[in-house]
């Protein structure tokens, strides 16, 4: 009965408003990205893997180090203030909530006092102070302590093109903030007027070969992007039966599916297995 509910809510609510995800990285390609070593230290933002003990999925994550380890018994402690820049996008006027997500976590189960901060900022107006929209300091670390924060970045920040910054710093001698999986969404009310289309989603997500889109409609062509926005698969409408399409030739990853249906069109992340 539970599960009923919760599908009749979900129905509705794609109904009125449509979630796109503008920027999304699993930390594999940073291009784009900037990294500040603002203390001065010599240490900055680096790139780490095999870190799935702690939670985070296959391949490279993130990190900035509060304590180093050295010849001496109790390593150098360090006072970091790393500062991370993602790349800039554009966030359109129409939306009606933006959303900031990553994963986060610290190496460490006993040094786990890891504290960061997240900011965001007007990319084209270098006067502006960015906004603080998140900070703590970790009460937990180590084996699987990965979590998954996500937290509102102001509408005054529709129509602009924004950019994130992650601050690890105020800490010291721990050991290692661990950080992978960002994604910025915006959400737009859906009218009749709208370009935007209110497919439910796609199923099964994530995908081996074929994949069903979840509309009542005829879906007329299927794009699919890479996360560099590279157009990597066109699927014309003769080779889209039943609203489902054939992805088993690409390689694993995270991709974007660009669905049109008359003049409208939508993109629904993806996960190729
Ligand atoms: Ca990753
Ligand atoms: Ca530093």
């Amino acid at each position: 009965m539970k599960k009923i509910t919760l599908l009749f809510l979900l129905l509705t609510s794609s109904i009125i408003s449509a979630q796109t995800v503008v920027w999304s990285s699993d930390s594999e390609s940073l291009t784009g990205w900037g990294a500040s070593d603002f203390d001065g230290d010599g240490n900055s933002w680096g790139t780490l893997n095999s870190v799935e003990s702690i939670g985070f999925n296959t391949g490279t994550v993130l990190f900035s180090e509060s304590w180093q380890e050295n010849d001496t018994e109790t390593g150098l402690a360090l006072t970091p203030d790393n500062r991370l820049y993602t790349p800039t996008f554009f966030i359109p006027e129409t939306a009606t909530s933006i959303t900031f997500k990553m994963k986060v976590a610290a190496a460490e189960p006993t040094y786990f006092a890891e504290k960061y901060a997240v900011y965001v900022y007007d990319s084209n107006n270098s006067e502006a102070p960015a906004t603080l929209i998140h900070q703590e300091t970790l009460t937990a670390g180590g084996l699987n302590s990965a979590k998954d924060i996500a937290v509102a970045i102001p509408t005054s920040f529709a129509n602009k093109t924004i950019g994130v910054l992650i601050r690890h710093f105020d800490c010291t001698d721990q050991f290692l903030l661990l950080i992978d999986d960002f994604e910025v969404s915006y959400t737009t009310t859906l009218s009749t007027e709208d370009n935007t289309l209110n497919i439910a989603g796609v199923y099964p997500n994530p995908v081996k070969d074929q994949v069903k889109i979840q509309t009542n409609e005829i879906v007329d062509a299927v794009s699919i992007t890479n996360q560099l926005g590279q157009r990597v698969l066109d699927i014309k409408k003769t080779s889209i039966i039943d609203n489902t399409v054939d992805l088993s030739v690409l390689d694993k990853g995270v991709y974007f599916m660009n669905v049109r249906i008359e003049d409208k069109s939508q993109a629904i992340k993806i996960i190729k297995q």
